[in-house]
C-alpha cells in the first residue's frame, strides 16, 4: 500500500520521527487517527470469544490493546531500534510493568546508585516489600557490578544519563558483565531519547521511558513506554499491563505521537541552548560545579559518537552558599518556571534534595551527592539569550543584593 511506511529502515531518525511505523488508514487520513473508546463490538459472540481465546486477532478492550497507543508504540520501538513497544500510563508504570514482568521473589537486581527519586523508591521500599532483593552500584566503574552480581541477578537497572547528576554509565560494559549472568539490562533512557542514544546497539535488553518528557515534549501527558523484544514485549503486555493495568490512555498516545513529529527539531533546539546555559553557567563566581555532558571535561565525553550523540538539555549546578541561596535564586527567576519534569518547551527548574529527589532518605541523598545546594534545569525551547538573562538578574540578586544587604546588616550590628 502506497501510504505503508513500514518498510524504510534506512531512513534517518528526523524522517522517522515523522514517517517510521505509520499505519496506512482506510481514509488516507494523514494524521493517526484517535480511537477514543474503552471497548470494541464483536460480531458474534464467536468472535469475541475467539479473540479472548487468542485463536482471532483483533480488539477488546483498551485496556489489553487500542489502535491508537499501537501505533505509538510500534512507532517508538522502530526509534529504539526494537521490534515490540509496550504504552504505559506513566514512565513509573512503565518502570514496575517491564521489571516486575520478570521477577519473583527471591530474585535480586542491581540498580545504579543515583536515578530518579522515586524509581529508587520503588526498588527499596516496595521490591523489598515482595521480597526481591535490590543493591545500590556506583555503575561509572562497570567493575562494581560484576562484584554486585549473583546467582540469583535477575536484572541490571540503568539511567544514563542518570537524574539529576547526568552521571554516566557505560551501557556495552554493564551490559557484557550482567549477560555473563544471563541477567537482563534494562535502560531509563528518558534523558537522551532515541535520537541521542540507542541503548540496544550497546546491549540493552529493554529500554524504558518517561513519555511525559522529551518524546511528548508539551508537558501536557503523563506516560511511559517499554522497548524490548516481541518475546518480552508479550510477557509484559499479558502480566503486568493486563493485569495491573497502568496502560496508556489512547488520547495521551495520540497526543505522543503528536509531539514525535518535532522531536528531531525539538531536541536540535534544547541542545543547542543547554550548551549556551551551561557555558554561561560554568562562568558565575557563585557556582561551584556544573554537570552537563556537552563540556569537554565531562566524563560523557569519553562516550560521544558511540554510545551518545547529543548533550541533551538537562544540567544540574551546585551553588557555592547554603539551601536558603538555593531557594533564593529559584524564587527570583521570572521567566524560567520552578517546576519538576524536562523535556518542555519551557524551561523548568527545581531543588532536587525537596523535590524530585525527596523520596530518598537524608543519608542515601547523601550517599549518592544530592546536596541542599544542587539546582537542575531543564533548558527549553525559549531564545537562550532569554534563559541566560534570567538567571543573570536572580544570580545578581541572590548573591550581589541580598549579600550586600546583609553584610551592611552585619555591620551595622558590629559597629552599632
Ligand atoms: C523529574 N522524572 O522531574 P513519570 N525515569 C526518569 C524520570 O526522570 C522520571 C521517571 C522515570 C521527573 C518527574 S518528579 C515528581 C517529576 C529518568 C520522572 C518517571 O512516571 O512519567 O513521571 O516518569 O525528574
Amino acid at each position: 500500500m502506497r501510504n505503508n511506511k513500514n518498510q524504510k529502515s534506512q531512513w534517518q531518525p528526523a524522517t522517522m520521527t515523522i514517517h517510521g511505523g505509520k499505519q496506512p488508514d482506510q481514509h488516507g487520513a494523514l494524521v493517526a487517527p484517535l480511537y477514543q473508546t474503552a471497548t470494541f463490538a464483536f460480531n458474534t459472540t464467536a468472535e469475541g470469544s475467539a479473540r479472548f481465546a487468542g485463536e482471532e486477532s483483533g480488539y477488546i478492550y483498551s485496556r489489553l490493546g487500542n489502535p491508537t497507543t499501537n501505533e505509538l508504540e510500534a512507532r517508538v520501538a522502530q526509534l529504539e531500534g526494537f521490534p515490540a513497544g509496550a504504552a504505559c500510563a506513566t514512565g513509573m508504570g512503565a518502570v514496575s510493568a517491564a521489571m516486575l514482568a520478570f521477577l519473583q521473589q527471591g530474585d535480586h537486581v542491581v540498580v545504579a546508585d543515583a536515578i530518579y527519586g522515586c524509581s529508587f523508591a520503588l526498588f527499596s521500599h516496595l521490591f523489598k516489600k515482595f521480597g526481591i532483593e535490590v543493591e545500590f552500584v556506583d555503575m561509572t566503574d562497570a567493575e562494581n557490578v560484576r562484584g554486585a552480581m549473583r546467582d540469583n541477578t535477575k536484572m541490571v537497572f540503568i539511567e544514563t544519563p542518570a537524574n539529576p547528576h547526568l552521571k554516566i554509565i557505560d551501557i556495552a560494559a554493564v551490559a557484557a558483565i550482567a549477560h555473563e549472568r544471563q541477567a537482563r539490562v534494562i535502560v531509563d533512557n528518558t534523558f537522551m531519547t532515541p535520537l541521542l542514544q540507542q541503548p540496544r546497539k550497546q546491549g540493552a535488553d529493554l529500554v524504558i521511558h518517561s513519555a511525559t518528557k522529551f518524546l511528548n515534549g508539551h508537558g501536557d501527558v503523563v506516560a511511559g513506554l517499554i522497548c524490548g523484544s516481541a518475546e518480552d514485549i508479550e510477557m509484559i503486555k499479558s502480566t503486568t499491563l493486563k493485569d495491573m493495568g497502568a496502560t496508556m490512555s489512547p488520547h495521551d498516545a495520540w497526543l505522543i505521537l503528536r509531539g514525535l513529529k518535532t522531536l528531531d527539531v525539538r531536541m536540535e533546539r534544547h541542545c543547542q541552548n543547554a550548551v549556551k546555559v551551561a557555558e554561561y553557567l560554568v562562568q558565575q563566581p557563585f557556582v561551584r560545579d556544573v554537570y552537563f555532558p556537552g563540556l569537554p571535561d565531562h566524563p560523557a565525553q569519553r562516550l560521544m559518537g558511540t554510545q551518545m550523540h547529543g548533550s541533551g538539555a538537562v544540567i544540574a549546578f551546585e551553588l557555592h552558599g547554603d539551601s536558603q541561596d538555593a531557594q533564593r535564586l529559584l524564587d527570583y527567576l521570572e521567566l524560567i518556571t520552578i517546576a519538576v519534569s524536562l523535556g518542555d518547551a519551557e524551561t523548568l527548574i527545581q531543588h532536587p534534595a525537596s523535590m524530585t529527589h525527596s523520596p530518598y532518605s537524608a543519608e542515601a541523598r547523601a550517599r549518592a551527592g544530592i546536596s541542599e545546594t544542587l539546582i537542575r534545569i531543564a533548558v527549553g525551547l525559549e531564545a537562550a539569550d532569554d534563559i541566560i538573562n534570567d538567571l543573570a538578574q536572580a544570580f545578581a540578586k541572590t548573591f550581589v543584593i541580598d549579600n550586600t544587604k546583609e553584610q551592611q546588616q552585619g555591620e551595622t550590628v558590629s559597629y552599632g
